[in-house]
């Protein structure tokens, strides 16, 4: 392994050939058990409010409190449906204190610092995607991020796509098509099938081009950017393929308003600036001092 200390970040020069040359790079155990803790916490919590919704409106009668993180979503929607679920929305993205905490790691940060350097905006588009067994709107079509944010100037924006369990060919892991990041924007179209509206591209638009399936261990980081074509398939297992998607791009850029309010996860000319806790959960894209 060729270590070059002159480089900034975490990544070493191969990883950073690596993810030039095919435009994703696997971080395995990039995240431990301490680290993934608070972020777990928040999901868990949200599973909280949603099994005390459920029991008042009298759709379960049991909020399942025993079971284990991987298990409790995808057993209290057995019995419902999968409209149920999506009313709280096929991934989520709440305010809560966890999120901010996994955002803001600084391994994370070290990782995205090597590819787009130390001035770092968090984009406002991250999502907790619990895929849970019974929601089609679990696997993702193939698309390009960027048929998202179409018309945003902000280049690159880069994805740290996160298991919180171990992603397998059978839950429904990450598939990509490496190299396709130097693609232009595909035309897409609106997928019908899960009826949530995803992005999607034809079969034919895809080329000759390779699939390269990423089963990979809980903690374990996949960085790709936002032309990467990507998918996942659907989850056929018995268990909750939890996972988060987080975006970052250099400050210069387009902060995409209109997606939500992203902040300032790091800077070293305006260290001040870098937004806390409370500026994250009142929308503050930096802290003001
Ligand atoms: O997590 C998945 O299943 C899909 C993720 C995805 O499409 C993304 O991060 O852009």
């Amino acid at each position: 392994m060729t270590t070059n200390r002159e480089l900034p970040g975490s990544l070493t020069l191969e990883q950073l050939e690596q993810y030039n040359r095919e435009g994703f790079l696997v971080l395995e155990d990039l995240l431990d058990n301490h680290d993934m803790e608070a972020p777990r916490q928040a999901m868990m919590q949200k599973v909280d409010w949603i099994a005390d919704e459920l029991h008042a409106d009298g759709r379960i009668a049991d909020k399942l409190e025993g079971e284990p993180f991987k298990y409790r979503l995808a057993k209290l929607f057995a019995e419902l449906t999968d409209q149920d679920f999506l009313k709280y929305g096929r991934s989520w993205r709440d305010r809560i204190e966890g999120y901010y905490r996994l955002m803001s790691n600084p391994k994370i940060l070290n990782a995205v610092e090597s590819l787009i350097g130390g001035e770092i905006f968090a984009n406002p588009v991250y999502n907790v995607r619990p895929k849970v067994p019974i929601v089609a709107a679990g696997a993702v079509p193939w698309h390009q991020d960027k048929s998202y944010w179409p018309d945003s100037s902000a280049n690159p924006v880069i994805t740290v796509w996160i298991s919180f369990v171990d992603a397998t060919l059978e839950n429904g892991c990450l598939h990509i098509k490496p190299r396709t990041q130097r693609k232009k924007v595909l035309e897409w179209h609106a997928e019908t099938y899960t009826g949530t509206g995803y992005t999607a591209l034809h079969e034919h638009q895809l080329g000759k081009s390779k699939t390269v399936e990423l089963p990979v261990k809980a903690g374990t980081a996949i960085l790709f950017n936002d032309r990467l074509i990507h998918m996942s398939t659907p989850n056929g297992s018995d268990h909750v393929r939890w996972s988060v998607d987080l975006r970052y791009q250099s400050t210069e850029q387009d902060p995409m308003v209109q997606h939500g309010i992203g902040f300032l996860a790091r800077s070293s000319k305006f260290p001040n600036r870098v937004a806390t806790l409370e500026d994250w959960l009142a929308e503050r894209p930096e802290h003001e001092g």
